[in-house]
């Protein structure tokens, strides 16, 4: 059986990174009978990052791939019914989300000072307490590390606001008056989006960042109705 590597649920979500969720979605369209691993340590994944899927012997590292694999594999088809141009379209929210709009998300959560100790208590708040007084800062200097080699962390956090105000503004004109990205059906850029938008409002914190999301209610009730349909119950 297909077997899923992901992060424990986190924040009411029902893991705790916008890639897993996306991953445990891809799953439950696919038909494919699965079961989630939850895996709180990244390390020995193929490129120290979850998730990670296991078919048999095979092992399928990054959310992009596990579609690949499971179009290729399975035929499965998530824009199934989609023109070229709409799959182009989708290609290019799908890069927004995961390549630009995340960044501002880890910056929010591993960056902000206001944030930390609420993200490490989710997040490690049950490791043994000689442990937890090292590796959550441990993580966080690598994260921001890497948001700063990224380039995201570089960047005040009105800037970033602005940057992500953009992005969300684009995913509400894509939307309009639809009731998904392409219409009444869910296809590979909900898959992306949802659990993204929804990283955003399921932080416990209200910030400016997570009200460019609650303060449109297309927005708002478009992440809810992607959790109702999508999600695995
Ligand atoms: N491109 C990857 C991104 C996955 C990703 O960034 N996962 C993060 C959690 S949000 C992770 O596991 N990070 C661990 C680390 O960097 O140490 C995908 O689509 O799967």
């Amino acid at each position: 059986m297909l077997e899923i590597s992901v992060y424990p649920p986190a924040f009411s979500e029902t893991s705790g990174s916008p890639f897993t969720v996306k991953a445990i979605c891809l799953l439950e369209q696919s038909g494919q009978p699965y079961k989630v691993k939850y895996l709180p340590d990244p390390r020995k994944a193929p490129k120290g990052k979850l998730p990670v899927l296991k078919d048999g012997s095979k092992i399928i590292p990054d959310s992009d791939q596990i579609r690949d694999y499971l179009e290729q594999t399975y035929g499965v088809d998530y824009d199934a019914g989609l023109s070229a141009e709409q799959r182009g379209q989708s290609r290019s929210i799908i890069r927004m989300i995961e390549e630009h709009l995340y960044f501002v998300i880890l910056a929010s959560r591993w960056q902000k000072e206001a944030h930390w100790s609420t993200l490490s208590k989710e997040f490690f708040g049950k490791m043994p307490v000689l442990f937890r007084k090292i590796v959550p800062n441990m993580i966080r200097k690598s994260v921001i590390k890497s948001l700063m080699g990224q380039g995201m962390g570089r960047h005040s956090e009105v800037e970033q606001l602005a940057r992500a105000k953009k992005d969300i503004a684009a995913i509400e004109a894509i939307l309009g008056d639809q009731k998904f990205l392409f219409g009444n059906k869910p296809t590979a850029a909900d898959f992306s989006t949802v659990p993204m938008l929804r990283a955003l409002t399921s932080f416990p914190l209200e910030s400016p960042l997570s009200k460019l999301v609650t303060s449109r209610p297309k927005l708002a009730s478009y992440i809810e109705r992607g959790k109702k349909e999508f999600y695995p119950k």
